[in-house]
């Protein structure tokens, strides 16, 4: 029988209580404390979507479903770690825990369906430093955006929204609202594929679901003086109501594949409170969480390499 493999599933990671805040935005910030103020308003953003972020908990859910299903389709059989990139179990400590269960090769994925050396990149290259340590082999997605299943998702998504929640005749008076995290603009100097790829995303869904006007915009840009992707969602969603006078928004923040801190604040309050603002109705579908079309993107992309 074949060795057993590691399957190390890689994710953000989100504060598990409210002491756990300052040294995980202190982590974000690269060692740096935050100061009093921004602490405090990081800390009223957990409070106002209800103290914690669900993230700890779906995103052991999603690895969960993503090595069962692993394991029924490939031949290998893999053992599943979860590493994170700013909170523990970080992602050296599960290198280092692969390593201890004698588990030589790892096959990594990161819970983010599109590329960047800023932030796919990172886990990556932190999950192979660890491992050559210990002399282990890492083989690890890139992306998964293009997978069909993955697009599957959103279209039935966006179809369901329109069924439900938008009356036929207004479907040409909506907006829909493309997004995925912003990242300093720098990153554009080394030919980063993650702007285009979110452009690719928005194409491939428009392909198969072509009511309403899409766009596409970035959101939940950290707090630096150096210039962030835009535009942002919410200068954005004001600029389409002044120019076009939308009836409906609907935000697909499909950089990010579940409910959490940049998702319940920076969408279903901050955008909402713009929508609100211009008399607009607020849409945002369910995100994949552990949707098996989702799931699926990511065995397909394991599967391959
Ligand atoms: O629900 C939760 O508790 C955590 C949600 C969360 C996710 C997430 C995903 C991404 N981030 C990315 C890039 C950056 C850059 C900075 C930055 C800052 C923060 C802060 C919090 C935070 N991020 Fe995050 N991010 C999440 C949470 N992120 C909290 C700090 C306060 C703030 O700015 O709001 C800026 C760092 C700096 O100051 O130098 C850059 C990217 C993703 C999507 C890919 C991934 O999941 O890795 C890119 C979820």
């Amino acid at each position: 029988m074949a060795e057993k493999k590691a399957l190390l599933v890689m994710a953000y990671g989100t504060p598990y209580k409210e002491s756990d805040i300052e040294p995980y935005y202190t982590h974000i910030r690269h060692g740096r404390k935050p100061s009093e103020e921004a602490l405090q308003d990081l800390k009223d953003r957990y409070e106002a979507i209800g103290g914690i972020s669900p993230l700890a908990d779906t995103t052991e859910r999603q690895a969960k479903a993503l090595v069962d299903a692993l394991n029924e389709q490939s031949d290998d059989e893999f053992e599943l770690f979860i590493g994170l990139k700013h909170i523990h179990p970080f992602i050296e400590d599960s290198v280092k825990a692969i390593s201890e269960a004698g588990i030589k090769e790892i096959y990594s994925v990161v819970l983010a369906p599109h590329y960047s050396n800023f932030s796919v990149g990172s886990y990556n290259k932190r999950a192979e430093e660890e491992a050559e340590k210990y002399g282990l082999t890492v083989k690890s997605v890139e992306s998964f955006y293009e997978q069909k299943p993955f697009i599957d998702f959103w279209v039935d998504a966006l179809e369901t929204t329109f069924d439900q929640e938008i009356p036929a005749d207004e479907a040409d008076k909506t907006a829909i609202v493309v997004s995925a995290h912003s990242l300093p603009e720098k990153i554009k100097e080394h030919n980063d594929p993650y702007p285009d790829q979110l452009v690719e995303t928005k194409d491939l869904i428009k392909a198969r679901f072509d009511k309403g006007h899409y766009f596409v915009g970035w959101q939940s840009e950290g707090n630096t003086p150096d210039p962030w992707l835009g535009p942002d969602v919410q200068d954005l969603t004001r600029e389409l109501y002044n120019k076009h006078g939308f009836k409906h928004f609907v935000y697909i923040p499909l950089g990010f594949v579940c409910e959490h801190l940049e998702v319940l604040y920076d969408n279903d309050y901050e955008c909402k409170v713009v929508t609100d603002e211009i008399g607009a109705v607020y849409h945002r579908p369910a995100m994949p969480n552990t949707d098996s079309r989702f799931i699926q993107a990511m065995v397909n992309e394991l599967i391959k390499l």
